[in-house]
């Protein structure tokens, strides 16, 4: 019997990626958006020169001025914000909060719209409308009563433009904190904090042009099909030209198999399809590292091999001896590592270690790419930084068709960061900023995202903004989480859509609707552009170009900037200026933030400019003024061991991941098509011998319960058990359903990052009593 009310069809995927099967998927989500027609239109505007950025994800365009690029995810995205629902005052006045939060995460934002500004009431547990000005003026008198600045904390969701970051910053450090939660601390934080010490910057060091001439790429956890689509299409070039690409996944994503473009009709008519990465190795999850130091390993004896030969070198020692430190340290401890520790960590055999060695020695020109499969582990800046390792032994760092290319997720995500969008932030970029505006910015560091709970629940943050995201949804440890924002004082919410975060609320809540990216954004009779940085440091316009879901949106700009004015005061800034003319703000962006010269001029020009990255050129902004390598040890005491040397092989390691029909927290359906699941998001995948050793078979129902040694139980109740091509060991199931059972401390050394892809769990059958599930019931 069906332990939900949707019944899960599962069935293996056998087609290729994107095809017919998108075509259709777009025609649905427009009707069941109620896209009006007239805004069809919308999606040819999608990132071209004078259309909008699509705010999906942050993979870059070529130059903005290709055809239509299609995909199937961005049109979704486009269609989640151009729905012709709305959810008004009188939808508001009809529910108290308690009957919303009996609704689930789908049905919330499926509501459409926010058309209002709303203040919580306590008196009737409803939502009310409230004006702007009054909505201002309470958050100043919440901000001003603070007995510290820090008692405050200010999250950011990378969809906010690089106007609307800078001055969001600006007024935050104004005000007196550094406090700047970002959803990049529970994404590519790892990258950001590991790169600035091996090659200097925390950013990538290709463009699309570096496509073009690698001859092998390899992609570690990722899954473009459906998280960058628009990748697929340069995978798909990248194959044809007979590049070899691999793919580092516990999974074999069907979407990194074949591929049939949309962009090419005879493909679709033919039912063609380009075949995509051609050899998949499928470490264990959180195996990266010991992979990656395998190989490193290897490398290095292939070299040894030469020298004895008397063969070409494998190492590129003119770039090692001219631009890097710490070699030889590093190459000791490669050659004092084990092979046997390496292959059981790894859980890759030593023939596939060879064999990607075999690759990546014979390749002349590498890009490495990588997502949340290498960020969200416990070591993973130790894994990002061994990669960084395994490039620069033969110089694929800052050569044409070779790099270190992360794939960022939210659309502006790196521009957020880019405009001061960090709770630890340079010295040399306060000085910058207190010298323009004239005062002195705050220099304690703030609290990142896991920090922010743990003080929340420690009574030091008291009052929580957040432009954007659903703060409650998409961290850790959710009861925990939701106890902490139940705590404050004063919880506010800048929003295009209703969503969980505003329901688990403060004594005080705000929620002030915003315009989103595709819709006409118009001040003083002027239309206004915003920029975004993709993740290729490329800075380019976006103009919108609907008709705002209602009369009484702000701008998030404008909300930003009137915060600032009602906190601060009107002489602090000249707030009022930068609603009127955003060209403003991006001269004062120029002033502060390195490679905005000229900002104005040279975003107008169509596609934009590249930002430039020091160590493309080879430039190496680290103390040394060389590219390091850092040697790593293998951590063979880490909870998951712990946790394992007490419960034997029924201990798993949980990944938690996307399915093909979301956008992080918004759900668009039940469906994730690649992976052959249907109607179900409760699900967790196995492996067949794992399944029958614990005792189930596919099909059984489970409960979740997480390992850690803090005496809180955490259960994640009622997953159907789908037999699964996934490796011993581990289990997947989908975010943010699983975020319950991620302990707050359980993060990524060196960057806070919630290990949202290594969870120690063990499986129970679920009982037929009736649970109490206050989380996502779908
Ligand atoms: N349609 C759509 N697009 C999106 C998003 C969305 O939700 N929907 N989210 C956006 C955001 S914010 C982000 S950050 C990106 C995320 O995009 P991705 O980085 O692709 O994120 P995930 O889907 O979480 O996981 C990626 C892959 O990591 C693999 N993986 C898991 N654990 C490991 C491991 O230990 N090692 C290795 N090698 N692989 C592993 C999984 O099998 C999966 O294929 O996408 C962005 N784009
Ligand atoms: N277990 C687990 N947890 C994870 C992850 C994981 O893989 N596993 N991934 C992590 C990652 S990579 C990320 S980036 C975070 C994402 O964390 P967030 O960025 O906080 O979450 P989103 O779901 O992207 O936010 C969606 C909400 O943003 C609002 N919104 C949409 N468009 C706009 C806009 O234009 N302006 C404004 N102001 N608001 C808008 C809508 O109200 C919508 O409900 O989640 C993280 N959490
Ligand atoms: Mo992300």
């Amino acid at each position: 019997m069906s332990k939900n009310k949707y019944d899960a069809r599962i069935e293996p995927y056998t087609h290729p990626a994107a095809g017919w099967g998108a075509l259709k998927q777009v025609a649905v989500n427009l009707i069941r958006e109620r896209v009006p027609g007239g805004n069809y239109r919308t999606l040819l505007k999608q990132n071209q020169p004078d259309g909008f950025d699509c705010p999906g994800c942050a993979w870059p365009d070529r130059a903005h001025t290709s055809t239509f690029e299609f995909c199937e995810n961005g049109v979704k995205a486009v269609a989640a914000e151009s729905t012709s629902k709305r959810a008004t005052p009188e939808f508001f006045a009809q529910r108290t909060v308690a009957d919303l939060m009996r609704e689930s995460d789908y049905t919330l934002e499926a509501y459409g719209r926010l058309t209002d500004p709303m203040v919580y009431s306590a008196a009737s547990d409803t939502y009310l409308p409230i004006s702007w000005d009054d909505a201002f003026a309470m958050i100043a008198t919440h901000l001003r009563a603070l007995d510290d600045p820090n008692e405050a904390a200010f999250y950011t969701s990378g969809r906010a433009s690089n106007e609307a970051a800078f001055l969001y910053q600006l007024f935050v450090r104004m005000f007196g904190t550094n406090n700047f939660p970002d959803c990049s601390n529970m994404c590519h934080e790892p990258t950001s904090r590991g790169l600035p010490k091996t090659v200097g910057i925390g950013k990538g060091t290709v463009t699309l042009d570096d496509f073009t001439q690698c001859d092998t790429l390899l992609i570690f956890g990722q899954n473009p099909a459906t998280n960058h689509p628009r990748m697929l299409g340069e995978l798909r070039e990248v194959s044809r030209r007979g590049a070899t690409i691999v793919s580092i996944n516990p999974l074999r994503e069907r979407g990194l198999e074949r591929f049939a473009s949309p962009s090419h009709p005879a493909e679709m008519l033919t039912m063609g399809s380009t075949p995509i990465s051609s050899v998949f190795i499928r470490p264990t999850l959180g195996g990266d590292f010991a992979l990656i130091k395998a190989v490193a390993k290897r490398v290095l004896e292939l070299d040894d091999a030469a020298l004895e030969r008397g063969t070409p070198r494998v190492l590129d020692v003119a770039f090692i001896d001219a631009h890097t430190t710490g070699f030889d340290a590093f190459a000791a401890d490669l050659r004092a590592e084990d092979w046997t520790v390496l292959v059981d960590e790894s859980g890759v055999s030593r023939e596939d270690i060879e064999r990607l060695s075999t690759i990546y020695v014979n390749g002349e020109r590498v890009i490495a790419t990588w997502g949340m499969g290498l960020t969200q582990h416990r070591h993973a800046v130790a894994t990002i930084q061994m990669l960084s390792n395994l490039m620069m032994m033969r110089g694929n760092i800052g050569r044409p068709g070779a790099g270190l290319c992360p794939v960022r997720g939210h659309s502006n995500v790196q521009g957020d960061r880019t405009m001061g969008i960090e709770e630890k932030p340079a010295a040399a970029f306060l000085d910058r900023l207190g010298r323009v505006f004239a005062f002195e910015p705050p220099r304690a560091h703030g609290y990142d995202v896991v920090e922010t709970i743990q003080a929340m629940l420690d009574r030091k943050v008291k009052v929580f903004i957040g432009l954007g995201g659903n703060f409650a949804i998409a961290t850790p440890d959710t009861p925990r989480t939701w106890a902490a924002l139940e705590s404050c004082a004063l919880t506010v919410h800048v929003t295009t859509k209703l969503n969980r975060s505003h329901l688990v609320h403060g004594r005080d809540a705000l929620i002030l609707p915003t315009l989103g990216r595709t819709e006409i954004d118009m001040q003083n009779g002027v239309a206004q552009g915003v920029t975004v940085e993709d993740s290729m440091s490329m800075v380019h316009l976006s103009y919108g170009m609907n008709k705002p879901a209602s009369p009484n949106l702000l701008s998030e700009i404008a909300i930003v900037a009137l915060m600032a004015q009602a906190t601060l005061g009107p002489g602090t800034a000249d707030w009022r200026g930068y609603i009127d003319d955003y060209a403003t703000i991006r001269d004062a962006i120029a002033q502060v933030i390195d490679g905005f010269e000229d900002f104005n001029a040279r975003v107008a020009h169509p596609g934009g400019f590249h930002l430039g990255v020091a160590s493309r050129e080879r430039v190496w902004k680290t103390a040394s003024g060389k590219a390091a390598f850092i040697a790593h040890a293998v951590d063979r005491d880490t909870p998951i061991h712990r946790a394992r040397a007490r419960h034997g092989q029924r201990l798993m390691t949980l990944m938690t991941t996307r399915s093909h029909d979301q956008y992080n927290t918004t759900i668009y359906g039940q469906d994730d098509r690649y992976r052959g699941v249907f109607g179900q998001r409760r699900v967790v995948f196995a492996h067949r011998d794992d399944i029958a050793m614990l005792g189930f078979k596919d099909g059984d129902w489970v409960d979740l319960t997480s390992v850690w040694d803090d005496g809180i139980e955490r259960r994640a109740a009622r997953f159907r058990l789908v037999e699964y091509d996934i490796p011993r060991g581990c289990l997947g199931a989908y975010y943010p359903e699983t975020n319950p059972l991620i302990p707050l401390e359980s993060i990524a050394i060196g960057a806070g990052t919630p290990s949202s892809k290594s969870i120690p769990v063990l499986l129970d059958a679920t009982s037929d009593a009736p649970v109490e599930q206050p989380y996502f019931p779908d």
